[in-house]
């Protein structure tokens, strides 16, 4: 099942029908442990709509986002190159085996675009990534109740610079896209799932890459459950788990790029770059 936020309410997506639900509060609608049950229980007495959404908004209301780092193999290994002079060589392996993983805060609503949304690079940075990652919604209560696309975007200059200054590298005006809705299935997501990006300039494609769901070294559950030991989210949260995908060193964004992050099921989202 997949939900949508647009300006006239929610729209659920089921089995090839899709409902429209009126709603007063996005925050109330999907912040409801066993969401999958929920959202049948509303689609019942609901009628039928028309077809998917084109125009749809970021599906988040007040909640954070927080992001997961270095839990893929590809992520390690290109930290470690970009922060060899701010002796990268050890902290990022560090992170990779200890049992506490690197969580760090992303992004405020406000600083988060949606489908077909303008993502942005630093200006004071001269090497800028996107960030392909699947991303949890959790619960009130921590549970895993739906899956979205991330973009984590990122300046690899001032993240390589120093590793204290992962915040400025990580969280600024744009600097996170989701969407395009939120997929909320029965059972977890298998491993097979695959993420894919694209990124195109002037309407050729400047770097392909792809993974899977199985590459992370790290489990979701027990990325949430780092998060919820000592942070409460009274209208859940979303949590990036990370990329796996990284373009080679000489690779770094302009401005007027497009990035399609597409991950099985869920969908794909689409940004272009400011
Ligand atoms: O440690 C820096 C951030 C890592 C990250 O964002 C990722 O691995 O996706
Ligand atoms: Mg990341």
């Amino acid at each position: 099942m997949q939900i949508y936020k647009t300006e006239k309410g929610a729209v659920i997506a089921h089995e090839g029908h899709c409902y429209l639900k009126a709603i007063d509060d996005w925050d109330v609608f999907i912040n409801r442990v066993g969401l999958y049950g929920a959202l049948l229980t509303d689609i019942a007495t609901l009628p039928k709509t028309a077809d998917i959404p084109q125009n749809v908004l970021a599906p988040i209301g007040s909640q954070e986002v927080w992001a997961s780092g270095v839990t893929y193999f590809r992520s390690k290994q290109a930290r470690m190159e970009e922060s060899k002079k701010a002796g990268g060589g050890s902290f990022y392996d560090l992170v990779y085996d200890a049992d506490r993983p690197e969580l760090f805060f992303k992004a405020t609503p406000r600083r988060t675009v949606g489908q077909l949304g303008t993502v942005r690079i630093r200006k004071d940075s001269h090497w800028n990534v996107p960030e392909p990652e699947l991303t949890l919604f959790l619960s009130v209560s921590g549970t895993i109740e739906g899956y979205t696309v991330g973009n984590d975007m990122s300046s690899r200059s001032i993240e390589g610079e120093n590793p204290l200054y992962l915040p400025q590298a990580k969280t600024y005006d744009g600097c996170a896209a989701l969407g395009p809705g939120i997929y909320v299935p029965e059972r977890p997501i298998a491993a097979t799932t695959s993420i894919k990006m694209v990124i195109r300039r002037n309407g050729s494609t400047v770097f392909e890459g792809e993974t899977t769901l199985a590459q992370m070294k790290r489990n979701p559950a027990d990325l949430a459950r780092y998060l919820f030991r000592e942070c409460s989210f009274p209208q859940g949260c979303f949590l990036m788990t990370g990329t796996g995908i990284v373009p080679p060193d000489n690779f770094s964004l302009n401005i007027g790029d497009e990035v399609d992050i597409t991950i099985d099921h869920i969908g794909t989202l689409t940004n272009t770059v400011e």
